[in-house]
C-alpha cells in the first residue's frame, strides 16, 4: 500500500541512476570483443534458447526484446550474440552483477546521500553538493560546461525552431534569473553528469539519469531517454509530465490499484486524478492512499533517499515452470539445500565484508493443487529466526517449507504415496534473510579487546573462538513476532520424511531442543544486551552459531586486522595498568555488575545474570569453550521467556548450572577496573548495565501468517 509523505521540501536535489542493459554490459566488459554488438542475455534454462533476461540496445534495434525467448531473438537478429547467465547450483548466479552495481555505487555515493534500489538502480539525493556549487561555483559563471551536462533533456525546453539543443540547455544553465529550483537543478546536471562520466571512466558502464525534485519524478525522468543519457525535470514541467503520463505507468499503479483507478474512477493518466478531491479519493481509498494519489496527481512526493548502500535483504529462488514443478518433498529438499547453500553463501560475505548480520529466514513458494475446488489457495511464506550456517538455514527452511505444505494442502488433503505427493507442484521457491542490522561496533571493539587479552594466554585455542565472538549481533526487536514454525500445528505425518514438529521430544518446548542442538554443535558466543532504536536487547547467540564457519573462512584475513588491533590495545593497556586487569579482571567486572544490580527483581536478576555470564565468559580463558554453551543456555532461556514458555525452575536450573560450569565469584568485582579499559569499552559495558526494555506482549508460538 503507498504511504503518503509529506513533501518535505520541494527544492531538494534528487537523481535517479539507471544502469543501461546492465547485465549485458557486464558480460561485455567480460568479452570486450562483443561491445556494440547486438548482444543479450539468456536465463539459465536452454528451452527454445533461453529467456532473455537482459537485451543490448543494438539488438533492439532489430525488434529483439526481452520477453522473447534465444530462439526467437535469433529469427529477429540472426547476428546476435546470446550469452548464458552464469550458473551456480544449478541456478542463476547472480554476484558477478552484484558486485557490478556495487562498484557503481561506490563512485556514486562519493557526492551525496545513497540509496541502492536495485540490483542496478540508485537514488542520489544531491541537495547539499548542489547547495555547496551554488554557493561557491554557481553554473551561470561557468565558462566551460561539460559536452555530457550540454546533452541533458531538459523537458519543458522547446526547440521546435531548430535551434542548437545544446546551446539551449547552455542558456537553461546559465540563466541567471533562474528561481533559486532551476538553478539548483542546473548544479543537479553538472554533478550527475560528472558522476555519470566518473561511472563510464572507473567501471567502463555507462548509465542513465532522471534528475528533479523527488524521487518519484527523477525514477520517472532516467527512463525516458535512455541509453547513456540524463533527463531533467524543472518544477515547471511537472505537471505537463503528469498530466498525459499513462496511471499504469507510475511506481505502485502497476497492479490492483491502477486497475481499480481505470475501471472505477476512469482514471487513465495521472492528469486525470486532478479532477478528484482529497476527499473524495480518501473516500474509495482510504485516508493514506488518497492522500498520496492526490499528491502524485501534483508531482509531490516526501519519500526521502535513504542512506543505504547495502541491501536491506538477501535472496535466492528458482522458478520451475510446467513440467519442471517439484512434486516431491525430497526434490522441493533438494532446491532448498541449493537455494540455502547460496543465501549462506552471501551472508557469510556480508558479514565479513560489512559486519551485518540477518536475523529472519523467510520461505516463499508458488504452488499449484490438482484437482482442488481451493486452487487460487497461495502457499504460505513463513518465518523464522535466521540460524547462522548452511546446514541450519538448509534445516530451517526445509521446516518452514514443511510446515507451509501442511497448511497449504490442508489437515485432510495429504494423499500420500510414499514421499511423493500428487496433489500439488511447486513451481517456485525461494529463501531470503532479512532484518539485516551491523554488529555492534563497540562489540567488536570488545571482542578485540578481549581476544588480546584472552590470546595472551590461550593464544591457541582463543583466534576461532573471538573470531567467532566477532560475529555478535543483536537479537530483533523485543516485540518482534516471531513465531517458532510447527509448534501448536497438528501433527500430519509425512510418510518416509522427518519433520520438525515429529522431531520434537515430547515434554520440552522448541527451546530445549534448540539447547541440545547447541550441546552437540560448535558454539558461537555471543557475550552482550546492546542498545539499538531505543530497545536494550538480548544477543541471540543461538541464531549464530554458524557465524563461526563464514568467519573461519576468513580467519587469516580477519586474524591480520586483529593483530593490528591487538599491537594498539596492548600499548594502550600497558601504559596503564594492564596486569591488574589480567589478573584480578575478570572477577572485577563481575564484581561491579553486581553491585549495580543488587535488587534481586526477576528481570534485574536475568539481566544481571546475563551480563555476568557475558563476563565471565568473555574473561575466563580457560572456559570460553563451554561459557560460550552456556551463555547460548541462557539466551535460550531469554527465547523461551519472550515466548512466554519458559519455567521459573528452567531458569534457575540453567543458572545454577551456569556458574557451575563458570566458577566465577560474584563477590570478587571491582568497579574501577571499569576506568580502565578503553573508553569504546567503557561504553559499551555502561549499555549492558542499563535496564532492558522488554516487550509489551509475550509473543505466543504459533504459524507465523506472513
Ligand atoms: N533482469 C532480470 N530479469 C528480468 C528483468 C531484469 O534478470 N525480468 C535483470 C537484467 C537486467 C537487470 O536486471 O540487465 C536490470 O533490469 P532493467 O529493467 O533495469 O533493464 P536493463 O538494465 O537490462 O535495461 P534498461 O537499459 O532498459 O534499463
Amino acid at each position: 500500500m503507498p504511504v503518503a509523505k509529506p513533501e518535505s521540501c520541494d527544492s531538494r536535489v534528487i537523481a535517479h541512476i539507471d544502469m543501461d542493459c546492465f547485465y549485458v554490459q557486464v558480460e561485455q566488459r567480460k568479452q570486450p570483443q562483443l561491445r556494440g554488438l547486438p548482444t543479450a542475455v539468456v536465463q539459465y534454462n536452454e528451452w527454445k534458447g533461453g529467456a532473455l533476461i537482459a537485451v543490448s540496445y543494438e539488438a533492439r534495434k532489430f525488434g529483439v526484446k526481452r520477453s522473447m525467448r534465444g530462439e526467437e531473438a535469433k529469427e529477429v537478429c540472426p547476428q546476435i550474440h546470446l550469452v548464458q547467465v552464469p550458473v551456480a547450483r544449478g541456478k542463476a548466479d547472480l554476484n558477478g552483477y552484484r558486485n557490478a552495481g556495487s562498484e557503481v555505487m561506490s563512485i556514486l555515493a562519493r557526492r551525496g546521500r545513497c540509496e541502492r534500489a536495485s540490483i542496478d538502480e540508485v537514488y542520489l539525493d544531491l541537495t547539499d553538493a548542489a547547495e555547496t556549487m551554488l554557493a561557491e561555483a554557481p553554473p551561470q559563471h561557468l565558462e566551460a560546461i561539460d559536452e555530457e551536462a550540454l546533452k541533458s533533456h531538459i523537458l519543458g525546453l522547446n526547440n521546435e525552431d531548430g535551434s542548437d539543443v545544446k546551446e539551449i540547455v547552455r542558456n537553461w544553465i546559465h540563466r541567471c534569473h533562474a528561481d533559486h529550483r532551476d538553478k539548483l537543478l542546473a548544479c543537479g546536471i553538472l554533478i550527475v553528469a560528472e558522476l555519470r562520466m566518473q561511472v563510464l571512466k572507473e567501471t567502463e558502464f555507462t548509465c542513465s539519469a532522471g534528475i528533479a525534485h523527488n524521487k518519484m519524478l527523477a525514477k520517472l525522468a532516467s527512463g525516458m531517454n535512455k541509453p547513456a543519457q540524463q533527463t531533467v525535470v524543472p518544477f515547471s514541467s511537472v505537471q505537463g509530465l503528469l498530466n498525459s503520463l499513462p496511471i499504469r505507468k507510475m511506481k505502485q499503479l502497476g497492479g490492483k490499484l491502477g486497475m481499480s483507478l481505470q475501471i472505477d474512477m476512469g482514471v487513465n493518466t495521472v492528469g486525470d486524478l486532478l479532477q478528484f478531491s482529497e476527499e473524495k479519493l480518501q473516500e474509495r481509498y482510504g485516508l493514506n492512499t488518497g492522500t498520496w494519489l492526490w499528491n502524485i496527481a501534483r508531482g509531490i512526493n516526501g519519500e526521502a533517499v535513504e542512506g543505504r548502500l547495502l541491501p536491506k535483504s538477501h535472496g535466492s529462488g528458482k522458478t520451475f515452470p510446467g513440467p519442471r514443478a517439484l512434486k516431491t518433498v525430497s526434490a522441493v529438499q533438494h532446491w532448498l539445500n541449493q537455494l540455502c547453500e547460496e543465501l549462506s553463501e552471501r551472508l557469510c560475505s556480508d558479514l565479513e565484508q560489512n559486519k551485518r548480520i540477518a536475523h529472519t529466514l523467510t520461505l516463499h513458494a508458488r504452488a499449484y493443487k490438482s484437482s482442488d475446488s481451493d486452487s487460487e489457495k497461495k502457499f504460505p511464506s513463513k518465518s523464522c529466526p535466521l540460524r547462522y550456517g548452511t546446514a541450519k538455514i538448509q534445516e530451517d527452511a526445509f521446516n518452514l517449507f514443511q510446515a507451509g505444505l501442511r497448511e497449504y494442502i490442508g489437515l485432510y488433503g495429504v494423499k500420500s504415496q510414499g514421499s511423493h505427493y500428487s496433489r500439488w507442484g511447486i513451481t517456485s521457491l525461494s529463501v531470503s534473510a532479512s532484518k539485516i542490522v551491523p554488529i555492534p561496533s563497540g562489540t567488536c571493539s570488545i571482542v578485540k579487546y578481549f581476544h588480546w587479552q584472552s590470546s595472551s594466554h590461550f593464544s591457541s585455542i582463543q583466534s576461532a573462538e573471538n573470531l567467532r565472538m566477532d560475529a555478535t549481533h543483536l537479537s530483533p526487536p523485543g516485540n518482534e513476532s516471531y513465531s517458532e514454525v510447527g509448534l501448536p500445528e497438528p501433527k500430519i505425518h509425512f510418510p518416509g520424511e522427518d519433520s520438525w514438529i515429529e522431531d520434537t521430544t515430547p515434554g520440552l518446548g522448541l527451546q530445549e531442543q534448540k539447547i541440545n542442538v547447541w550441546k552437540d554443535e560448535d558454539l558461537s558466543c555471543s557475550p552482550s544486551k546492546k542498545k539499538v532504536d531505543g530497545f536494550t536487547e538480548d544477543t541471540s547467540p543461538l541464531l549464530l552459531s554458524g557465524t563461526q564457519g563464514c568467519l573461519e573462512q576468513n580467519q587469516n584475513k580477519q586474524q591480520r586486522e586483529f593483530s593490528k588491533d591487538e599491537s594498539r590495545f596492548k600499548s594502550e593497556y600497558r601504559e596503564q595498568k594492564g596486569t591488574r586487569l589480567k589478573n584480578k579482571g575478570t572477577s572485577s567486572i563481575l564484581k561491579f555488575f553486581k553491585s549495580c544490580n543488587p535488587s534481586g527483581t526477576s528481570l534485574s536478576q536475568e539481566h544481571d545474570r546475563t551480563v555476568q555470564g557475558t563476563d565471565a565468559q568473555l574473561t575466563n580463558g580457560a572456559g570460553f569453550q563451554s561459557s560460550c554453551h552456556n551463555l547460548a543456555e541462557l539466551n535460550e532461556v531469554e527465547v523461551a521467556k519472550e515466548n512466554g514458555t519458559s519455567s521459573h525452575s528452567y531458569i534457575r536450573d540453567q543458572d545454577e548450572w551456569r556458574r557451575e560450569a563458570w566458577s566465577y565469584n560474584i563477590n570478587e568485582i571491582d568497579p574501577s577496573v571499569i576506568d580502565e579499559l578503553p573508553m569504546e569499552i567503557q561504553d559499551e559495558i555502561q549499555a549492558w548495565l542499563r535496564p532492558r526494555k522488554r516487550p509489551n506482549n509475550i509473543v505466543q508460538r504459533g504459524i507465523n501468517h506472513d
